[in-house]
């Protein structure tokens, strides 16, 4: 009769290893497409708030003028409504006011989405979207906003914005917290250029720290006159 021979401890050593190599490679995999997920998952947020833009100002006439619509203010103290003066906004930069909108109240990273609106006239309720056919560019009686590539600025995806809806994205630098915290300042000059006050946001290609462009992981979303136009002005276009 034959006998069967067990493995010798030297055979077991060599599988352990090799499963704990299997184990490490799919490890990696697993938090990259966690990451993934949370990308889609915020994106998918992130045009729900534009579509939400879209829909509050077909059901919000100014009261100067009811053929002419106006989109909401920033939420500037953190309770998702948002903050009007009377008709105007004093501040058109702040945090989506999702509350209000009816939208996803954070992003997957558990952040406030940012907002910034041109409040002169697109987000006053007196007012209302003003006929940029009537103005000449660079429309500078207005609070426009511009997509640009890097904090340079010198050159643009789209310019002469209404409004900006963007996420922090994964690192969360200078994002507002659903807890109320404030997280680090970011590092990168682009990623600055969309915490500080002012008509320019950098949307881009993702870049780790040790990149020489800095790290950036923000996800931008915008909308533009023109597509407001399309869906809210009769045919003839607002007065
Ligand atoms: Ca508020
Ligand atoms: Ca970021």
């Amino acid at each position: 009769m034959k006998r069967t021979r067990g493995f010798t401890l030297i055979e077991l050593a060599i599988v352990l290893v090799i499963v704990t190599i299997l184990i490490g490679g799919l490890a990696m995999p697993l938090s990259a497409q966690i990451q993934a997920r949370r990308i889609a998952e915020t994106n998918k947020t992130l045009e729900e708030a534009r579509h939400a833009l879209v829909g509050y100002v077909m059901s919000h006439p100014s009261s100067g003028n009811p053929d002419k619509p106006y989109l909401p203010c920033p939420d500037t103290n953190g309770d998702g409504l948002e903050n009007r003066t009377g008709d105007i906004c004093t501040n058109p930069d702040g945090w989506f006011p999702w509350a209000d909108l009816g939208t996803g109240a954070q992003d997957a990273w558990g952040n406030r989405l940012r907002y910034s609106v041109e409040n002169r006239e697109y987000a006053d309720r007196s007012k209302g979207l003003p006929n940029l056919a009537l103005l000449t560019p660079p429309y500078a009686t207005l609070n426009l906003k511009r997509i640009c590539r890097s904090s340079a600025c010198t050159s643009f995806d789209a310019v002469y914005l209404p409004a900006v809806v963007f996420s922090h994205g994964p690192n969360g630098w200078g994002a507002l917290n659903i807890n109320g915290n404030t997280l680090a300042a970011p590092t990168s000059a682009d990623e600055l250029e969309n915490t500080n006050a002012g008509p320019s946001f950098v949307s881009r290609t993702p870049s780790k720290a040790g990149d020489a462009s800095g790290e950036f992981d923000d996800l931008v979303v915008w909308v533009s006159d023109g597509v407001l136009r399309s869906r809210v002005c009769p045919a003839g276009g607002c007065p």
